[in-house]
């Protein structure tokens, strides 16, 4: 009996070129009060879905996403803990070897605003290297509030993204706003890439400001 046979050298070549493929890993932690739309976020960029139904982080979720550029395979591995504080002691976990840290609060509640001072005390204390990112979450909410809060909410953002040394993002999952671009920053800031995404620095705008404070 024959043994089935590739055209020449068909199966060998692909392996060639698998193995021209660079591949990296890049670990994100997001990180914030409970019920501020960490896990929805995560898996909006990782499935491109949305729901509304609130389904509590039990501990710590992980999720993959790959994205190539040129010859380079790119696994985000995104790592969002459980809001509630009993899972602080799992914040090492989602803290440690992460390339960047999203530091996550919700847009229509101050109170997680000032949530992340002690997030970021505590998590900076695990990982001293990774790339801060001030995310507010549910701008398609926050457009809704009076001017003065909006005005006012905006303001600490900015003066804590300063103090942290952070982008500073504004992003709507249920409506799609800076879901992919937070990634993208993710990355260029990773590997030094040069991004010409423009910046938005208005308020009452969906925030997007990356380069220098
Ligand atoms: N309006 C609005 N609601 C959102 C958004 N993101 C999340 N939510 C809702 O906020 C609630 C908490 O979301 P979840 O992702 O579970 O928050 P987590 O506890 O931080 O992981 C859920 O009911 C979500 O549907 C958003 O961008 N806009
Ligand atoms: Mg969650």
């Amino acid at each position: 009996m024959s043994t089935p046979s590739s055209p020449s050298g068909g199966g060998s070549k692909a392996t060639a070129a698998e193995a021209a493929r660079n591949s990296v890993s890049l670990k994100v932690g997001m990180i914030g009060d409970a019920q501020i739309g960490k896990t929805s976020l995560m898996v909006k960029y990782v499935e491109g879905t949305f729901d509304e139904d609130y389904i509590q982080t039990l501990g710590v979720n992980f999720m993959e996403k790959v994205v190539s550029i040129r010859n380079t395979d790119i696994t985000f591995s995104i790592w969002d803990l459980g809001g509630q504080r009993e899972f602080v002691n799992m914040l090492p976990l989602v803290s440690n070897d992460a390339v960047a840290i999203l530091f996550m609060f919700d847009l229509t509640r101050k109170s997680t605003l000032n949530s992340v001072k002690e997030w970021y005390r505590q998590a900076r204390g695990f990982n001293k290297t990774a790339i801060p990112f001030l995310v507010g979450t549910k701008f398609d909410m926050f457009v809704n509030l009076a001017e003065e809060d909006q005005e006012e909410i905006t303001k600490q953002a900015k003066r804590f993204a300063k103090a942290m040394k952070a982008s500073l993002i504004f992003c709507s999952t249920s409506h799609s706003i800076n879901v992919q671009k937070i990634f993208k920053i993710v990355l260029s800031k990773a590997f030094d890439l040069k991004l010409t995404l423009p910046e938005i620095t208005m308020t009452g705008e969906p925030l997007l400001i990356y380069q220098q404070w």
